[in-house]
């Protein structure tokens, strides 16, 4: 797939202020700092589309992105930030559960994973919910630039192992731009049917 366009629609807090569910949906989840917002913009080759920030917790609505006047991008804050408080944590996860969970057109939840820390509690959580809802998920090993030979060899074993279920394992990095096509290839199979 080429994205040829890309446009920021809405930010919703709560599942009542979301589009109608008209058009297929990718969604990208993960740990908050993973680099979602980062690989937004880079699969999009629009900077600052989505906002990103070296401080964790930046992403806190869910936010819509028009793709290709075809489908939506979807946004969504990050999960197993620290710095936030019980209620404030309790309330997103309830938001996140039950997008994840109600949201019909939701076509693929692609799930961003630090590849440096590839399978972090919150993260098996994430992946255990997604497996028990039997939601169409994949894998995106994160800012793979950062990684050593030995390192990227063990993430990928590690994912292997733990994410049996994933449709694919890409390895990323919004940097360099590797597995930018990669991912988008996957696309095509979950938007033009
Ligand atoms: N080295 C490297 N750094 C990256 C990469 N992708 C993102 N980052 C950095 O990681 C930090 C967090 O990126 P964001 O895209 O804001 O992360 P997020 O997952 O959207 O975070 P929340 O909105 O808080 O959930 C930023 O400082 C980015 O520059 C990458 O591929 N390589
Ligand atoms: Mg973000």
């Amino acid at each position: 797939m080429k994205i040829t366009f890309a446009s920021f629609l809405i930010s919703a807090s709560a599942l009542s202020g979301l589009p109608e569910e008209s058009s297929p949906e990718i969604v990208f989840a993960g740990r908050s700092n993973v680099g979602k917002s980062t690989l937004l913009n880079s699969l999009t080759g629009v900077k600052g589309l989505a906002k990103t920030s070296s401080t964790p917790g930046k992403t806190r609505l869910i936010n819509y992105f028009r793709i290709n006047n075809e489908f939506y991008f979807v946004d969504l804050p990050g999960y197993g930030y620290a710095a936030v408080g019980q209620a404030e944590k309790a309330a997103w996860g309830h938001l996140l559960a039950s997008f994840i969970e109600r949201r019909r057109t939701i076509s693929l939840i692609v799930l961003l994973l630090d590849s440096r820390h590839p399978a972090m509690q919150s993260d098996r959580a994430m992946i255990d919910f997604l497996e028990f809802h039997e939601r169409p998920y994949g894998i995106v090993l994160t800012k793979y630039d950062k990684l050593t030979q030995k390192e990227k060899v063990q993430a990928r074993r590690i994912m292997e192992s733990t994410a049996t279920k994933a449709k694919f394992i890409v390895n990323y990095s919004s940097f360099s731009g590797k597995g930018k096509s990669e991912l988008l290839a996957h696309f095509d199979h979950y938007i033009s049917q």
